[in-house]
């Protein structure tokens, strides 16, 4: 059945190379990108990510924090910035921080994950700051923070060379970077919509100089604007190129670009189709890269769950407090509970685990294997695992924000 629907697709040489284990070309990444049969690209997208993972879908206990909203780069896909003088700008102190992560005191969370816009007042003293702060109040969380464009500004305004700062960085408590503000690795891109941004040999320079000081990182694509296919196979093998070099990437994440309250949000934006093919085609490109995540703030709960079956195998984690992309009527709160995760994986008949943001399982038991997969009277998956029977309201509603956060 598999191999009609690869033959039906024009894709059995790429079948083959994918079965051998044998690397893709950029030439198979366009024909991936062009080809009009998503499922046959899911269906090979599917190989390499069980064979790499099983049936595993790693998630995280997480809260994302934005420490300041103020930017001066102007980028015309972003509605989260404010400029320095604006009044909706916020900087968020060391005590603001520590307030934040108190909010959410009885979850046990492993990981934050904190970004925030390129704020030229804030001296160098600040970012080492909120770190400690972060690792005050939890001592035992795994911190991911700052992207290769926010590290330019801070190794800026501190004189210093980035690996100084970003040593710095590590030793105040930082263990790894998120993958943000890449963007499209596109000189045409960058003119286009982030000008004023560091481009794509600055961010790849960056993130070399963090591999090798041992700060592993994550990458992201925004995809869904004004980029080209060719721009993206670009962007895919020169991810693939750094990673051949320092084996530092840990996950990649191709963004779904939200186009609401933007400069530009009269492009329609990114479809579901294009969000399950960016997953596959990652999947199938990054042969080095061990995790393709799909960020559920951006692709939806429900594209989450069938990106499980597309090359995916992470879906980041509760989240609780999201800001780059947000629903005006329902504020920053966008959170899953351990509970809506755990559902959201056993009903996609894959199997959950929780991880820190540097993979390590976070050993719990009940999130290795919940004993409701095991009792359910749900139907038996095409792995023969049992599906969870009940699913939580806010995933069968496709919405992004759930019930309180603090319902474990
Ligand atoms: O760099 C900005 C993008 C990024 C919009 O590393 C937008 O685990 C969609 O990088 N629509 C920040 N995207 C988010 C990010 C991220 C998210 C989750 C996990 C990880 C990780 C990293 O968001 C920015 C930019 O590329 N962005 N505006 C928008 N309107």
């Amino acid at each position: 059945m598999f191999e009609a629907l690869i033959a039906a697709a024009g894709l059995e040489d790429i079948h083959k190379k994918v079965e051998a284990g044998e690397r893709l070309s950029a030439d198979d990444g366009r024909r991936l990108y062009r080809n009009g049969n998503l499922p046959a690209i899911g269906y090979l997208a599917n190989l390499v990510r069980e064979r790499m993972h099983g049936d595993r879908v790693y998630f995280v206990r997480n809260q994302h924090l934005n420490y300041t909203n103020i930017c001066n780069k102007s980028c015309l896909f972003c509605s989260f910035y404010a400029l320095p003088k604006d009044p909706e700008g916020y900087v968020l102190s060391p005590d603001d921080i520590r307030a934040r992560m108190e909010t959410y005191a009885d979850i046990p969370i492993s990981e934050i994950h904190m970004v925030g816009g390129v704020n030229p007042k804030l001296p160098y003293a600040y970012y080492m700051d909120i770190v400690r702060a972060i690792k005050e109040v939890r001592p035992g969380v795994s911190l991911k923070a700052y992207t290769m464009i926010e590290l330019e500004q801070i190794r800026r305004i501190g004189k210093k060379s980035m690996a100084e700062t970003l040593l710095d960085l590590k030793e105040a408590g930082v263990d790894a970077l998120p993958g943000g503000g890449a963007e499209v690795f596109s000189e045409r891109v960058h003119e286009e919509l982030f000008q004023a941004k560091s481009d794509s040999d600055k961010w790849l320079e960056t993130a070399r100089v963090a591999h090798e000081v041992g700060l592993p990182s994550n990458a992201t694509m925004l995809y869904g604007h004004v980029e080209q296919t060719e721009e993206k196979v670009y962007h895919l093998m020169k991810l693939r190129e750094l990673q051949d070099e320092t084996n530092g990437l840990l996950a990649f994440i191709p963004l779904s670009w939200h186009p609401e309250r933007t400069a530009i949000e009269h492009l329609p934006g990114p479809t579901g189709q294009m969000d399950l093919r960016e997953i596959a085609v990652a999947r199938l490109m990054l042969d080095n890269v061990p995790h393709i995540k799909s960020f559920w703030i951006m692709n939806t709960p429900a594209v989450t769950q069938v990106s499980l079956w597309y090359g995916a195998d992470d879906m980041d984690g509760s989240v609780l407090e999201y800001e780059i992309t947000r629903n005006p009527v329902t504020d920053r709160i966008q959170a899953l509970t351990h509970t809506q995760m755990l559902d959201m994986i056993s009903e996609s008949g894959r199997q959950p685990v929780e991880r820190d943001a540097l993979y390590h399982i976070v050993d719990q038991p009940e999130t290795i294997r919940p004993a409701y997969m095991e009792t359910s009277a749900g139907a038996t998956t095409a792995n023969g695992t049992k599906a969870a029977g009940a699913r939580t309201d806010a995933v069968a509603a496709g919405a992004t924000t759930a019930a309180t956060p603090s319902q474990e």
